[in-house]
């Protein structure tokens, strides 16, 4: 258990937060899940919505969105998911979430430092040689 004192000296449970499309999930989402849900006690995985995947890569997900967070909600590391639907939001999604944490894959560095004002923002390195873009090209030869 990894207990934070607040203002008035009283521990609470931390939280952590991180989001992603987790398309095809695959030992690189699985390790970054388990590195975040290290870094307190409860992990809440924010899964970025077919429409904003569609806005944002130009392509729809392989996984529909209900079916991808009922994928990630399944893994052991993993307390609860909730729709991510504009990156316009992530401060909103943080202090709903009471989040103590932000953690994201590296490929994001610097992207989300402005939240350090509300929790602290950690990057893990990107598990390599293997993405979801790289087995949709190996399963299509
Ligand atoms: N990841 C990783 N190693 C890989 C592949 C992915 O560590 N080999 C991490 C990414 O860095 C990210 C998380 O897994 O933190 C989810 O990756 P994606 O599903 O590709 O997420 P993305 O589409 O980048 O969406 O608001 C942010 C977005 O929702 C992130």
């Amino acid at each position: 258990m990894d207990f934070v004192s607040d203002s008035l000296g009283c521990e609470h449970m931390t939280t952590i937060l991180t989001f992603g499309t987790f398309d095809v999930l695959h030992v690189g989402h699985l390790r970054i899940l388990e590195r975040a849900a290290s870094l307190g006690d409860r992990l809440a995985v924010g899964i970025s919505s077919d429409a904003l995947n569609f806005a944002k890569k130009g392509r729809l997900p392989v996984f529909p969105q209900n079916e991808r967070m009922r994928l990630v909600s399944a893994l052991r590391c993993v307390d609860s998911v909730f729709l991510e639907e504009s990156l316009a939001q992530k401060r909103d999604y943080l202090l709903q979430h009471a989040a103590d944490v932000l953690a994201m894959g590296d490929d994001w560095r610097g992207r989300f430092d402005e939240y350090s004002d509300i929790c602290r923002v950690v990057y893990f390195e990107r598990t390599p040689s293997v993405s979801t873009t790289e087995i949709i090209e190996k399963i299509r030869l």
